[in-house]
Formats: C-alpha cells, structure tokens, sequence
C-alpha cells in the first residue's frame, strides 16, 4: 500500500550534554583556516547539538556523510557553507535559510568543519567509580515495604525539561513525590522485583529509588558517560535485581552494575565492524537494551554497526557475548507477548529486525513498507483473521504496520507484515495497547499540524479485518481535553494503569508552559481526569510499575 509521506520535525539524537564540554580548538595546517577558542567553542555546541546525531560525534558519518577533514577540505568552504545555509534534498536542513544558524555560525561552521573533530573525553572505570555515590547501603534499606503507597500502580513521569521524575499514584492521581534525576532525563525502567526505579539522563547519569523506603528516594547513583539514552535490569528468574545495565552515546559504550548498588563491575565497548560492511566505526552508540525472560541475558543495540549483543551475565568474568548481525539503524523496541521474541525497528533503513531470545538467534529481518518505524516498545494484541500481531507506528508517513508474531499457530504469517494502514499523520512517536483491551492508540506526537499533534488515533481492534480495507479510527482531542490553549502542545505516549482500565497521554508543552497528563477510560474513550500541576513541567514518558517490570504492552 501507498501510505502520504508527511513532512516531521527532526528527531535525531542530539548530543546535548557534549555541547557544554569545553574542548581544545586544534590547530589549522596550511590553506585550512583556524578558528580562535571562542568561535570553536560555539561551533563545537552547534555541532553536537545539531549536526552530531547524523554526523556523527568524530564526523564518520551515520545518517548524515561523514565529513573528516580529508573530505570536507577537498570539497571546500565555498561548496560548504552553501550546503550549511541552502541544505539538501537528501535530508540535510537549510540552516542558514531557514533563519536557525546566523550568517556568522554557517561561517564558522563551514570552517569547523575543514579542522580536526574535537574529541570528548573517554568515560573509563576511573572515571565512573569517581561518580559513583551509594547514598543508603543496602543494609541500610527497609527489609520490606514500609509505605502504604500502591507500587503496582505507581507511575514513573519523565519530567524532561526539568531533569526530574514524578512519582503519581495510579488511583489516585495524586503526586507522590517529586525526585531530581539526571539532565533531561528521559526513560525510567523497574527492576524485576518491582522494588527499585532506575532512572537514567541524557547526561548519562543514573538514579536507582527505592520504592520500599517510607519516603522513596535516591539510595544509589552513578554517571556512566557524557551521553545516554539506555537502562536495564537483570529480569531472569534467579537473577531478579542481581544487575542493572546502561548504555551510552558517549562514548560507545554500555556497563553492568551491581543491582543493589550500582557498582560498576564491567564496561564493554561497542567500537567494532560495521555487520555488512566490516568496516570499523568509531563510535556505534548503544540504543534501546532489554533484560531477556528466557535467559540470563541482556539485550543490547548497537546502532550504527548494526549489531545486537546477548550479553550473558552470569559470568563476568568470563563475559561471553553473542553477535548477531541484524541492521543498521537498530533504535527501540519490545517483546512479543509470549516475551520470547524481541521486535526492535532499524529506523533509517526502514526494517524491524526480530530476535528469538530463546534460542539466541537472528529470526528475520522484514521491511515495514513504510517511513523510519518508530515503535516503543510496540503494541501486542490479538487480531481477528492474524492472530498475535505486534505493531508500530511511523515517524516519515501516517501508516500503523501490523506483524504477525506466532510461528507456532499462525506459521505463514510469522514476521510478515500482515497489515498496514493510515492512522492521523507522520510524526508518530509511539503506539499502546494492554491485554485484552480493544483498542489500538497511536500518537502522532511530532506532526507539524498542531492539532494533529494534540490528537491520538484509536483504532476498535475487532472491527480489524484484515481484508485490504483501511480500519477507521476515533480521534480523541487530547489537548482540548486538557483545556490548555497556550503554546504548542504535543500528546505524546499512551501508557495503561495496572489493570489495563485507563490510559495515560502526556500533554508535554514548553518549559514555561502549562503540561498536563489525560486520562482516558479505555472502555468508553471518554476523558476520565486530566492531572495538572505546576510542578508538571514537560512530562514526556510515563512508566507504569507493574506494566515496566513485565514487560506488559
Ligand atoms: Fe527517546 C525510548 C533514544 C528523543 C521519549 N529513546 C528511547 C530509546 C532510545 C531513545 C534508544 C529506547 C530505550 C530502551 O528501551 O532501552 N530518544 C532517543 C534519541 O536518540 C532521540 C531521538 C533524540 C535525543 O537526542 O534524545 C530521542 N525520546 C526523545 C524525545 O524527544 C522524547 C519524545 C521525549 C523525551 O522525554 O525526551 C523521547 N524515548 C522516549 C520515551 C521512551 C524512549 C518515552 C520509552 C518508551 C517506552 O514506552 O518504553
């Protein structure tokens, strides 16, 4: 099928954190003109917040060509700077143009760009056992729960612009708690007992709350680099809470901690050969990572090699990974329902890669049809004529792909694209359902039409029938719902209570601006309480506890 590409904002990693390091301006060679420490140190902060995600932090390439100086002085400060300021139709944004970068930036940036890359500092065991603070030990901790709060249905609330978490009790709708976390932190994961949170920031730093202390707060902490985006814990009956794992932009790089303290016991590095190519690239960053159920593995992607690690912890000090050589581009993903197969999207290249977690080994690579899939960590649901799907939304076009995840009862099918049709537009950030639910959400969080963005699809999952025919869908106004009428608001990640009655949507607004989070009743889709307080400052995901630690979506 045809699915109307859609214009999107652009969501490529952005190396915030690496923008505020303060590196040497390198030296020039003949006919290559120097910069002075201040135009490098603001070209270095434009780079890495706008260039870096494509280019790469040392300029190898990924998504974007890779400009090393032997490149960039060949073509020239001319060719250079016209193709800073115009663009191109390949993808490259028309900074100067477009009025983002003034003619004196697109100046220093085509002359940036002609001298060596600056090179971050390396993030060593030195350096994260200097970061690393146990602030309760754990025979300091309560031996069992000693609030009367009701884990099961608390949620995790990215407070992103904030640099903090909100704790909300799901019954309730209370606030809890507020917790400082990382710098623009950005997921929180459980640990398999459902006792600690672990946060981690884009700025690398990972926070681990206990959830059983009568006021749940930080007792662990640790920074595991300048950049990250990935945290996982051990979830391998045996092995609940035993290890918690991160993974890092900057630099390419992922750590097992002890579960109990966060003590970093061992950093594996992801530079390596590209998996088709063989070629080396310096700085594959570590995407999405998650703790197997079927063996005492972790699951880690490695974007822009391509490569998947099963990393098995039961013996670190005779590590033993297996690699499996899957796609480039691998970003996020999650289980199937039976939790034996793990679906991950290689974004760029347009596939989901789909790994059998119990055997180990690569199950298949399928093309979605449509533009850069951006799943979460999927939707499971049962469909009338597939049976177990697992679908994903996308960030280029408006299409939900449907993938059939039950080689045992449905064998034809398995890893196919079954179905895929239009929900409201690009720009689709994530899709949700819960067990035994009927509907099908899928946000379309970075549409540039505002109400789109302020609105989520719905689809009745028994009206489905996989006969060629587009399903229809309801379209709920979140942000109407929420009454907030200044700013942009954007409805981002549905995410369900604990027995799958509710769903959550952030309405994540500016820094100043006023966010809320809806809820909807999952039965009747009708808007049930919409939380708002000044301390909600930009909530983006939201983490159920029960939902997190089982892998129930
Ligand atoms: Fe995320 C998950 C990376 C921007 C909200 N994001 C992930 C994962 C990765 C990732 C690798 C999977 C983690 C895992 O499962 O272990 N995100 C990135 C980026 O590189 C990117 C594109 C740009 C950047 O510079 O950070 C990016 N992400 C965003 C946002 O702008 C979002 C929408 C708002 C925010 O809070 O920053 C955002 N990302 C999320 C959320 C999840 C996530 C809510 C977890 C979804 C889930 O259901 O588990």
């Amino acid at each position: 099928k045809d699915h109307a590409t859609q214009p999107q904002d652009r969501y490529e990693p952005s190396l915030d954190i690496l923008a505020q390091e303060q590196l040497e301006a390198p030296g020039a060679p003949e006919g290559v003109e120097a910069l002075s420490q201040a135009e490098f140190d603001e070209a270095n902060k434009i780079y890495f917040e706008r260039c870096a995600g494509c280019h790469g932090v040392l300029r190898k390439g990924a998504t974007g060509k890779a400009l090393t100086p032997d490149l960039t002085r060949e073509l020239g400060y001319d060719y250079l700077h016209s193709f800073i300021e115009y663009g191109s139709p390949a993808g490259m944004p028309n900074w100067g143009t477009s009025g983002q970068l003034t003619p004196e930036q697109v100046d220093i940036m085509a002359k940036y760009v002609m001298l060596e890359p600056a090179v971050p500092p390396e993030w060593g065991m030195d350096k994260m056992k200097e970061t690393w603070e146990v602030i309760v030990a754990p025979e300091d901790r309560p031996t069992e729960k000693m609030n009367d709060w009701d884990l099961g249905n608390l949620f995790s609330v990215t407070l992103r612009d904030a640099g903090q978490i909100a704790l909300i009790d799901g019954g309730s709708y209370e606030i809890k708690k507020i917790i400082d976390t990382g710098y623009a932190v950005h997921i929180s994961r459980m640990s398999a007992s459902g006792r600690y949170l672990m946060v981690i920031g884009r700025d690398a730093k990972v926070d681990m709350i206990d959830l059983w202390m009568e006021d749940p707060s930080v007792v662990a902490t640790i920074k595991v680099g300048s950049e990250a985006r990935s945290v996982e814990t051990s979830k391998m009956e045996g092995w609940e809470d035993k290890y918690a794992i991160a993974g890092a932009y900057w630099p390419p790089q992922y750590v097992i901690m002890d579960g109990a303290t966060l003590e970093p016991l061992k950093i594996v590095s992801t530079r390596g050969m590209i998996y088709d190519e063989q070629t080396y690239h310096p700085e594959p960053r570590v995407a999405a990572i998650l703790g197997s159920h079927y063996r005492p593995e972790f699951i880690v992607n490695i974007k822009e090699t391509g490569k998947i690690h099963l990393v098995d912890y039961t013996d670190l000090k005779n590590l033993k990974i297996t690699e499996i050589e899957a796609e480039r581009f691998l970003h996020d993903g999650g289980l199937d329902s039976s939790h034996r197969y793990f679906i991950t999207a290689a974004n760029a290249r347009g596939k989901l890669v789909v790994i059998d977690t119990k055997e180990g080994t690569l199950e298949a690579v399928t093309d979605t049809g449509g533009e850069t899939p951006h799943p979460g960590r999927g939707a499971n649901f049962e469909h009338p004529t597939f049976g177990p799907v697992w679908a994903t939304s996308h960030l280029g076009d408006d299409s939900v792909a449907l993938i059939g995840t039950d080689p045992e009862g449905h064998a034809d099918q398995a890893w196919k694209i079954v179905d895929s049709f239009p929900a409201l537009g690009g720009g689709s950030l994530f899709v949700k359902t819960y067990p035994g639910s009927n509907h099908l959400y899928v946000d379309a969080t970075l549409n540039p039409d505002a109400e789109i963005s302020a609105s989520v699809a719905v689809f009745d999952i028994d009206k489905m029938t996989g006969d060629g025919t587009d399903p229809e869908f309801t379209t709920l106004p979140i942000v109407e719902w929420a009454e907030i009428t200044d700013g942009q608001p954007r409805v981002v990640q549905g995410e369900f209570n604990k027995d799958g009655t509710e769903v959550w949507f952030s309405v994540w607004n500016g820094k100043d601006q006023e966010s809320a989070i809806v809820v909807v009743d999952d039965k009747t889709l009708e808007l049930k309480h919409v939380i708002k307080d000044e301390r909600l400052v930009t909530p983006t995901g939201k983490f159920n506890v029960t939902n997190t630690m089982g892998d129930i979506y």
